[in-house]
């Protein structure tokens, strides 16, 4: 299991895997943080096919190409806004996590990688998160022999250091 999870410290839009998740927001029109990395990369092809779908649910995931990003696909998932942790938060994104992983699988992509879905402008707090997408990504693993990796990537060190003692605890 464990060889089939990595990390990766630094830019997602430098990553040459078949599909990497954007933490969009429900219009899917772009915004800040990750997103606005990713269609500042991708370019404005990657606008006008997310115009076409028609927004996202929270806890839902939409898949577009990649156009000029290294990366084949583009799986857009949006996470919850934090409230105070009683408000579904938790399910919504771990369906984030689990529908991204679905979307892959249907699209015969073998390996993702996921930035910290709502640990920024959405304010999750960050182990929590971590925690529901390691259980989550190490779940769906186990039942799917079609994906071959998944990377989380951790944009600063401190980020590194939770993800790397999250999964420890879970995968030895
Ligand atoms: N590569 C990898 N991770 C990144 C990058 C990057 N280039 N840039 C930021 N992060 P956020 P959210 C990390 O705010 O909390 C947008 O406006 C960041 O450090 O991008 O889900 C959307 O349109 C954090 O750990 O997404 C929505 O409106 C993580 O990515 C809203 O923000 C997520 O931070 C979504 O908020």
């Amino acid at each position: 299991m464990r060889e089939r999870v990595d990390l990766y410290i630094g830019d997602i839009t430098t990553l040459q895997v078949d599909a990497i998740v954007n933490a969009a927001n429900t219009t899917l029109l772009g915004g800040g943080g990750v997103d606005s990395a990713i269609h500042a990369v991708a370019g404005p092809e990657l606008l006008a096919e997310c115009r076409k779908l028609g927004g996202c649910e929270t806890g839902d995931a939409k898949i577009t190409r990649g156009y000029d990003l290294p990366a084949n696909h583009v799986i857009h998932t949006v996470g919850p806004i934090w409230r105070d942790g009683r408000s579904d938060e938790d399910e919504l994104l771990a369906s984030c996590y689990r529908n991204s992983l679905s979307v892959a699988h249907a699209n015969n992509i073998d390996t993702i990688a996921f930035p910290a879905i709502s640990t920024g402008v959405y304010g999750f707090p960050k182990e929590r998160a971590t925690e529901i997408a390691v259980r989550e990504v190490i779940r769906f693993l186990n039942q799917d022999n079609a994906i071959v990796k998944v990377t989380f990537v951790c944009f600063s060190e401190s980020d590194f250091e939770v993800y790397s003692r999250i999964l420890g605890e879970r995968t030895t």
